[in-house]
C-alpha cells in the first residue's frame, strides 16, 4: 500500500500537455463488503494521437492497496512498473492495450469524502476534481473521456438500491447478494464517475423533452426525507424546459437521478445522470426549510442540471479552466432563477453575495486569476473567483453580443466542442467568431486577478457634462503589474425628479460606453443638473468611486429604476455613515435622523417588492464595514453598526412596528412575494429589537409558537437570541427538543448561536463544538458553527479566544478532512488587515497549525501567511 499524502507539488498552466493514452472505455466492477471494497478496473488504453509520441503512461491512485495489475493478461511483477507518491507509471506500452487492475479500498473509513465514502449508512462518491483517483487506478485528468460500463455489487438487504452513470444494462443476485450492471453511452472524464449503494427512498417522475423523449427522474433520500423532494422535483422540471427554450439544450439519456446525502464537501456534484447533493441543496419542506432554503434549493438543482451540456457534455481540457462550466453555469443558474422569479432581487443578491464575498477574496492574499495559471491542491481553487466572478465575466459577454448573439455564440460552442474537453479561450473564440468582435483584451479578464477599481468624476460646462473614467488594479500576489480591462458601463443622466435625460439629439436615454484603456473621457449633451446612474445592472464587477452628494443618492434610491443602482445608492448612504461612527466623527442619532426620510420612501414603497425592500433596508454587513477601515479594528466596528442600527431602529420604530404586525400572513404561502414579505417582516423585527422596542420580544415569541414555517420560526429565534431578549434561553431549548432529529434544521440552531453578535458569543461557541449533537465528521455542521463565527461574526471572532478556538478547531478538522479545513481557514485571509497585537496573537496560532497540516490546508495558509 502506498502511504501517507502525495508530495505537495505545484502544477502550471504553462506546462500543460496532452495525455500520452487515451482510455476509451473502462468496465468497472464495485464488490462493497463491509470494511473492504474490491475495485476491479479493466481500461482499454489507445496511444493518443495528438500527443507527443510516448510509451509511457501516468496513472493515478492514492490509498489503493494494489492486489494486482495485468497488461494484455500479463500478470505485472513489481519490476514492470513504477508506484510512487500516488503515481503509477507503466512504460513501454504498445500502441493499444488492456490495463486490468485489482485494488481495495476501505470507504468507511474515508472520512474526507472524496472517493467513495459511507454517509448514514450508504456508500456514495466524490470524485471531482480528483476523487476518482481514490477508487482505481486512472489518469485522473478531465482531458481523458472514457465510456464507462460499471457492475457495482454489495449485500441485497443493506443495499437495496445501486446506482452508477447512466442506464441499468442487467441484474441479478446470489446468496444475498445481489449487482446491478449500468452503461453510460456518453463519453466522459472520471470526475463525473458516481456510484450510491444504499436503502433510499424514491420520488419519481417523468419529464417529456422537446422531441418527445420521455425521461424517468428519479430524486433519493433516506426514507424519513421522501416529503422534502417535491421542491427539488419542480425546479428540475423546470430548469429542463428552461434550458431547452433558452439555450436549445435538450437531456440526453432516459434516467436522471439525484441523491442526498447527510455528509458532502460541497454543495451538489452534476455527475453524468447521477447528481450527489448535499441535503441542504436538495430537501426542502415548508416546515423545515427557510425560504432563503427553498431558493437555494431551486438554483443549485438548476446549476448541476445545467451542468449536463456545460461541463458534461462539453468539458473542461484541464483545471485550470475550471471557470470555462463553473463561471458560465453559475451565469446560467442566475438567468434560470432571475426568469423563475423577480429579476431584479435576483440581479441585487448576485451583486450583493459578489461585493461582499468574491471582492474581499480578490483584493486580499487569495486572490487569483479567474484562469489560474498554478495550484497546488485543485480543491482550493473551487472559489468565488471562479465561480462567481466567473459568472460576471460570461455576463459582459452576454451584454456585449446581446441576447440573440450570444445564444448563437452557446450554440457554436455546444456544437463545435461537444464531446471535447477544451479552455476558456475556445469559448471565447465562439463568441468573437460569432459577433466579429475582437475579444483580445477582453481575455485579459480571465488573467488578470483583482478587482478593478474604477473612478469617475463628472463635469459641468454650459450644455457639455463630462464623465472622465479611470481605472486601475491593485496589485495582487504574484501580479504586481496590471493592464486595463474592458469594462462596459451602461448609463443613464437622471433629471431633479428622477427621469433620465436624453444622452444624444436622438433622445436616446441609457447607454453602454466600453471602457479600455486607462483614462478615458464621453461627453454629453446635457445642460440641466443630473444624477449619473453608473453601472446599471452592474455591468461589470468592478469597484466603483463617485463622489455622490447625499442628495444625488437618494434621488437614486428614490427613483432609479435600476435595482442595482438604488441597492448601491442605499448601500452608499449607510456606510458613509457609518464610517463617521467609525472614525468617531458622527453621532448615531443623528445620522439615523438624516437617513430616515430617505429609508420612509423604501417603506412606503414597500408593498411593490417587499424582497427588494428587504435589500434596501439592509445595513452592510460589520465585516463588510470592517473591510473598509484599516487596520482594522473589529470591537469599534461592531459598536458603530450596533448604534446606527439601535438609532434607527427607534427612529423609525412605528414603521418598524406595523411591518411586524401588518405583514403576518393567516395561511402558508411560498411564492416569491409571500417570501419577501416574511423577509420584510423578518428585518423589521430585527430593527425594532434592535431599538429596544418593548413589543419586540412578544412578537417575536408568538411567532416562535405559532409560525407557519420554517421562515418565520428561525427568523423569529433570531431576533431572540442575536438580541438577547427575555425568552431567547427558552426558545433556542425548545427548538432543539422540536427539531432534535432533522440535522438541517440543527445546523440552523448551531448557526443562529454562533452568529449572534458580539465578543461574548466566543462562549457560546466553544460550548456549541463541546455540544453532543455536534460532529466534526458533518461539514453542514462545522459549517454552521466556525463558518458562522469566523464568516458573520468578526466581534467574537477577532478575541484572543476567538483566534485559539477557530485554530484548535481547524486542526481537528484538517485531519478528517483537509478539503473542509481549507475552505474553513479562509476565513483567517484579512489577517494581515487586523491591527497588529491581534495579528501577532492569530499569526503565531496560524504558523503553529501550518505545520502539522494537510497539504490543502498548508497551501491556504501559506498564502495568508506570507509577509
Ligand atoms: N462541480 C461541483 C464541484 C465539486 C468540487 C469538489 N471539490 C459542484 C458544482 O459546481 O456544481
Ligand atoms: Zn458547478
Amino acid at each position: 500500500m502506498e502511504t501517507a499524502h502525495a508530495a505537495v507539488t505545484t502544477t502550471r498552466l504553462k506546462d500543460y500537455l496532452p495525455p500520452a493514452y487515451l482510455v476509451d472505455s473502462v468496465t468497472l466492477d464495485v464488490d462493497i463488503h463491509d470494511g473492504v471494497t474490491t475495485v476491479t478496473s479493466e481500461l482499454a488504453l489507445r496511444r493518443n494521437p495528438d500527443a507527443v509520441i510516448s510509451d509511457s503512461m501516468m496513472f493515478n491512485g492514492e490509498g489503493l492497496t494494489l492486489r494486482s495489475l495485468a497488461l494484455d493478461g500479463k500478470v505485472l511483477e513489481e519490476a514492470d512498473y513504477h508506484y510512487e507518491n500516488g503515481e503509477l507509471t507503466l512504460s513501454r506500452l504498445p500502441e493499444q492495450a488492456t490495463l486490468v487492475s485489482v485494488v481495495d479500498i476501505e470507504p468507511e473509513k474515508n472520512t474526507a469524502l472524496e472517493g467513495l465514502y459511507m454517509s448514514n449508512g450508504m456508500y456514495c462518491t466524490q470524485c471531482e476534481a480528483q476523487g476518482f483517483r481514490h477508487i482505481t487506478f486512472f489518469p485522473d485528468r478531465p482531458d481523458v473521456l472514457s465510456r464507462f460500463r460499471t457492475t457495482v455489487r454489495a449485500d441485497k438487504k443493506k443495499y437495496p438500491l445501486l446506482l452508477s452513470n447512466g442506464n441499468p444494462v442487467e441484474q441479478g443476485e446470489e446468496d444475498g447478494r445481489h449487482w446491478v450492471t449500468w452503461e453510460d453511452p456518453f463519453p466522459k472524464p472520471c470526475y463525473l464517475f458516481a456510484l450510491v449503494a444504499g436503502d433510499l427512498a424514491c420520488l419519481e417522475d417523468t419529464f417529456t423533452t422537446v422531441s418527445g423523449r420521455e425521461v424517468a427522474l428519479r430524486l433519493y433520500a433516506e426514507h424519513r426525507d421522501l416529503d422534502k423532494l417535491d421542491h427539488a422535483m419542480e425546479s428540475l422540471k423546470h430548469a429542463m424546459r428552461w434550458d431547452e427554450e433558452t439555450y436549445g439544450r435538450e437531456y440526453d439519456l432516459d434516467i436522471y437521478m439525484i441523491v442526498a446525502v447527510s455528509h458532502f464537501n460541497m454543495g451538489a456534484m452534476e455527475n453524468k445522470g447521477l447528481n450527489i447533493f448535499n441535503t441542504s441543496c436538495v430537501l426542502a419542506h415548508p416546515a423545515t426549510t427557510t425560504d432563503a432554503g427553498f431558493q437555494r434549493v431551486e438554483s443549485v438543482v438548476a446549476h448541476e442540471y445545467f451542468h449536463n451540456w456545460s461541463g458534461n457534455r462539453v468539458t473542461c481540457r484541464d483545471w485550470f479552466q475550471l471557470s470555462l462550466k463553473e463561471g458560465f453555469t453559475v451565469f446560467r443558474d442566475q438567468m434560470f432563477s432571475a426568469d423563475m422569479n423577480s429579476a431584479a432581487v435576483q440581479r441585487v443578491g448576485d451583486v450583493d453575495f459578489l461585493v461582499n464575498h468574491q471582492f474581499p477574496e480578490d483584493q486580499g492574499p487569495m486572490a487569483h486569476p479567474v484562469r489560474p495559471s498554478e495550484y497546488q491542491k485543485i480543491d482550493n481553487f473551487y472559489t468565488l473567483t471562479i465561480y462567481e466572478k466567473g459568472a460576471e465575466i460570461v455576463r459582459m459577454q452576454y451584454h456585449l453580443l446581446g441576447a440573440e448573439q450570444f445564444r448563437k455564440a452557446t450554440d457554436l460552442y455546444f456544437e463545435r466542442f461537444d464531446g471535447q474537453a477544451v479552455t476558456c479561450d475556445d469559448f471565447v473564440d465562439c463568441m468573437a467568431e460569432v459577433s466579429g468582435m475582437d475579444m483580445a483584451q477582453f481575455r485579459r479578464w480571465y488573467s488578470q486577478a483583482g478587482t478593478p477599481i474604477l473612478s469617475v468624476e463628472a463635469e459641468q460646462e454650459g450644455d457639455d457634462y463630462s464623465l472622465t473614467f479611470r481605472q486601475h488594479t491593485p496589485p495582487t500576489p504574484g501580479q504586481a503589474d496590471k493592464e486595463p480591462l474592458v469594462i462596459p458601463v451602461r448609463l443613464a443622466l437622471l433629471d431633479k425628479n428622477g427621469a433620465p435625460v436624453a444622452l444624444d439629439q436622438d433622445g436616446l436615454r441609457e447607454t453602454v460606453l466600453i471602457l479600455d484603456q486607462q483614462a478615458q473621457s464621453f461627453h454629453f449633451p446635457v445642460s440641466e443638473s443630473v444624477t449619473p446612474s453608473l453601472l446599471r445592472g452592474f455591468s461589470a464587477p468592478v469597484v466603483l468611486e463617485f463622489d455622490y452628494r447625499p442628495d444625488q443618492l437618494a434621488t437614486l434610491l428614490a427613483h432609479d429604476t435600476d435595482g442595482y443602482c438604488r441597492w448601491s445608492a442605499a448601500q452608499r448612504l449607510y456606510f458613509a455613515a457609518l464610517d463617521r461612527l467609525v472614525r468617531g466623527q458622527g453621532n448615531a442619532d443623528e445620522e439615523a435622523v438624516r437617513l430616515a426620510p430617505v429609508l420612509e420612501q423604501v417603506i412606503d414603497r414597500a408593498g411593490e417588492d417587499p424582497a427588494q425592500a428587504a435589500l434596501l433596508l439592509t445595513l452592510p454587513t460589520e465585516v463588510a464595514l470592517g473591510d473598509r477601515h484599516s487596520p482594522l479594528d473589529p470591537s469599534g466596528i461592531h459598536m458603530a453598526h450596533q448604534n446606527l442600527k439601535q438609532a434607527l431602529g427607534k427612529v423609525l420604530q412605528s414603521q418598524w412596528l406595523s411591518l411586524s404586525e401588518n405583514l403576518l400572513a393567516t395561511e402558508l404561502q411560498m411564492d416569491g412575494v409571500a417570501m419577501g414579505r416574511r423577509q420584510l417582516r423578518n428585518l423589521a423585527l430585527d430593527y425594532l429589537a434592535a431599538g429596544g422596542h418593548h413589543e419586540a420580544a412578544r412578537i417575536a415569541v408568538e411567532l416562535f409558537e405559532l409560525p407557519l414555517c420554517m421562515s418565520e420560526e428561525l427568523g423569529a429565534l433570531r431576533v431572540l437570541v442575536h438580541h438577547r431578549l427575555p425568552g431567547a434561553e427558552q426558545a433556542l431549548q425548545q427548538f432543539a427538543r422540536k427539531w432534535k432529529d432533522e440535522a438541517l434544521v440543527m445546523d440552523q440552531w448551531f448557526s443562529v448561536q454562533a452568529s449572534a453578535p458580539g465578543e461574548m458569543t466566543i462562549d457560546t461557541v466553544e460550548r456549541l463544538l463541546a455540544h453532543p449533537a455536534f460532529d466534526w465528521k458533518v461539514p453542514n455542521r462545522v459549517r454552521a458553527v466556525l463558518g458562522a463565527l469566523a464568516g458573520s461574526n468578526p466581534s467574537a471572532f477577532n478575541t484572543d479566544k476567538g483566534y485559539k478556538v477557530f485554530t484548535s478547531a481547524l486542526a481537528t478538522v484538517d485531519e478528517l478532512n483537509p478539503q473542509i479545513a481549507a475552505r474553513i481557514a479562509n476565513a483567517a485571509a484579512r489577517l494581515h488587515r487586523l491591527e497588529p497585537s491581534r495579528q501577532q496573537v492569530f499569526r503565531g496560532l496560524l504558523k503553529s497549525v501550518s505545520e502539522k497540516a494537510s497539504p490543502n490546508l498548508r497551501e491556504v495558509l501559506a498564502r495568508i501567511l506570507a509577509e
